[in-house]
């Protein structure tokens, strides 16, 4: 009940906060309404967070951020037509998408402070980890991994990208918060950590750096080449080639499959 509310309440703010719209680009909206999903704060795969090829032993667990927690609200805010669109042409990254990149985590942090809010309204407790002054990354590995967390609140699986793809695809933002409500989490409908990607490698083609394999993802050329894009238009910078003008872009190409065979 408190989880449908929530879900509506965000969808509200996607549609009426000037926070989601862009006045550059005539008002033009960054995301459509979200997925949402939730996870048990003792659910054993925290632990398995923490070991080294996994994410690692910095990776704190939702009661190491918050010691009263019991579960954690996690959600996917996938972009709209406009913003994939715009980036389905090779090469740079379009500057609609550089938008949704920058602008649009702004909107994130928004959205994860009116969870904070609605969780404080009902009297619980919530902290969002990327807010909080002991997040940190190192060496392209952060002490909260925004897909991973997903991951575990059944939102979706990897992809040869290393993207979490959702129902509502890979192009978009991910964000969560921790709270100390009793919620039901969310079933996991897969067991494999890439059981959602088709392995296509359509991806592989797309990367301006030629950062992924069919094995691995070379994340050192990745951030290389972003670094380029905030070079050439300084305050923002993005690529998403990986996620747009690919079977992923907006569905499970999973379950496109299982529609097609029946
Ligand atoms: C550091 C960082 C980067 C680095 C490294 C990316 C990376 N893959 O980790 C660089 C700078 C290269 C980068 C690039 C981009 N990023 Co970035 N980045 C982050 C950040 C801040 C932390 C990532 C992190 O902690 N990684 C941890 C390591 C361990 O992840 P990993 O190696 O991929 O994990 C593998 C292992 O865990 C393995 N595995 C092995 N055993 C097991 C067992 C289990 C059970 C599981 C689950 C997994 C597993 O599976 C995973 C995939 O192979 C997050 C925000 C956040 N706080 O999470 C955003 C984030 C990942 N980035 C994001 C985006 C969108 C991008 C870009 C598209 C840039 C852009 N906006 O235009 C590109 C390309 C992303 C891509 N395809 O991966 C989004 C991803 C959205 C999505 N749908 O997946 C995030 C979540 C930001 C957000 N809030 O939405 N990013």
């Amino acid at each position: 009940m408190f989880l449908h509310k929530l879900e509506e309440t965000i969808a509200d703010f996607i549609q009426n906060s000037e926070q989601n719209f862009v006045d550059e680009f005539d008002m033009m909206q960054i995301y459509d309404p979200p997925l949402l999903g939730v996870a048990g704060a003792s659910d054993q795969l925290w632990e398995i967070m923490k070991e080294p090829n996994v994410v690692g032993p910095d990776h704190l667990t939702p009661k190491e951020w918050l010691s009263e927690a019991n579960s954690v609200i996690s959600y996917f805010l996938p972009f709209t037509e406009e913003i994939r669109s715009s980036n389905r042409l090779e090469g740079l990254p379009s500057k609609e998408w550089l938008y949704g990149r920058c602008e649009g985590e702004m909107f994130n942090d928004a959205v994860r402070l009116l969870i904070i809010d609605e969780i404080e309204v009902v009297e619980g407790k919530a902290l969002a980890p990327a807010l909080d002054k002991r997040f940190t990354i190192n060496n392209y590995i952060s002490n909260w991994s925004e897909r991973h967390v997903a991951f575990i609140a059944g939102l979706g699986t990897f992809s040869l990208s290393h993207s979490l793809i959702t129902n509502f695809g890979t192009a978009g933002r991910i964000g969560s918060v921790i709270v100390d409500l009793e919620l039901e989490p969310k079933p996991r409908l897969y067991q494999e950590v890439e059981e959602y990607c088709s392995k296509c490698g359509t991806c592989i083609n797309r990367c301006p750096p030629r950062a992924i394999t069919e094995n691995n993802k070379d994340e050192g050329s990745c951030s290389h080449h972003l670094d380029k894009i905030l070079e050439l238009n300084k305050s923002r910078y993005g690529c998403g080639k990986c996620q747009t003008a690919v079977p992923c872009e907006y569905s499970n190409p999973t379950k496109l499959n299982l529609i097609t065979k029946k």
